[in-house]
């Protein structure tokens, strides 16, 4: 996969973890101020560096108030990647998030198990734990036994980390239509 391929991610997580600042960040390239969401927004991002240089990511951002979150399963048939945000310095919330994600990964929805990215949001917070202690607290050890999944780093205020990320997930797609899941990472 190179330039001038188009990838389609959904951005999901619980409510206020950042994941329209992230899609606003990539988009103009600058802070935006946001209002928690309401449905959904969808923006189209072209990848600068990397293997996501001259993709074109079709981002769908769906609120994360418990009230939408059973609508996430419905944009995994069109997706190619989950993008699943958490809030890095929430502790309290993180078995929820945990909870949410498996619903959502391991769910019926799913069965051709999408690359998955978990993103550790907010790594600018004095309190933010790493992206390792995320990650375990999200079972993504266990998750990436049968599917890729993996954590990175971002802060959405910033744009710190989001390179990185839309790189890996351009490599995890490109593996993902090679063996479409079966075979992890
Ligand atoms: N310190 C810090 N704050 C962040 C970061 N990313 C987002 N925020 C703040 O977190 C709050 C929620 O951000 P949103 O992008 O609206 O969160 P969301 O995940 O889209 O929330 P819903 O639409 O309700 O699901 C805002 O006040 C953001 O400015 C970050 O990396 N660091
Ligand atoms: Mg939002």
């Amino acid at each position: 996969m190179g330039g001038g391929s188009s990838v389609q991610l959904v951005l999901v997580g619980l409510e206020n973890t950042g994941k329209t600042t992230l899609l606003y960040r990539l988009k103009f390239g600058q802070y935006m101020h946001t209002q928690p969401t309401v449905g959904f927004n969808c923006e189209k991002v072209e990848g600068h560096s990397g293997q996501a240089k001259g993709v074109t990511f079709s981002i769908w951002d769906v609120g994360g108030k418990d009230n939408m979150r059973p609508l996430w399963k419905s944009y995994l048939r069109s997706a190619q990647g989950i993008v699943y945000v958490v809030d890095s310095a929430d502790r309290e919330k993180l078995d929820e998030a945990r909870v949410e994600l498996l619903r959502l990964v391991k769910g019926q929805n799913n069965p051709g198990c999408l690359p998955t990215l978990v993103l550790a949001n907010k790594q600018d917070l004095p309190d933010s734990l790493s992206p390792e202690d995320v990650g375990k607290e999200l079972s993504v050890p266990e998750l990436s036994v049968t599917q890729q999944c993996h954590v990175l780093p971002v802060c959405a205020v910033t744009g710190e980390g989001l390179g990185e990320a839309m790189d890996c997930m351009v490599e995890m797609v490109r593996k993902w239509k090679k063996g479409k899941g079966k075979q992890a990472r």
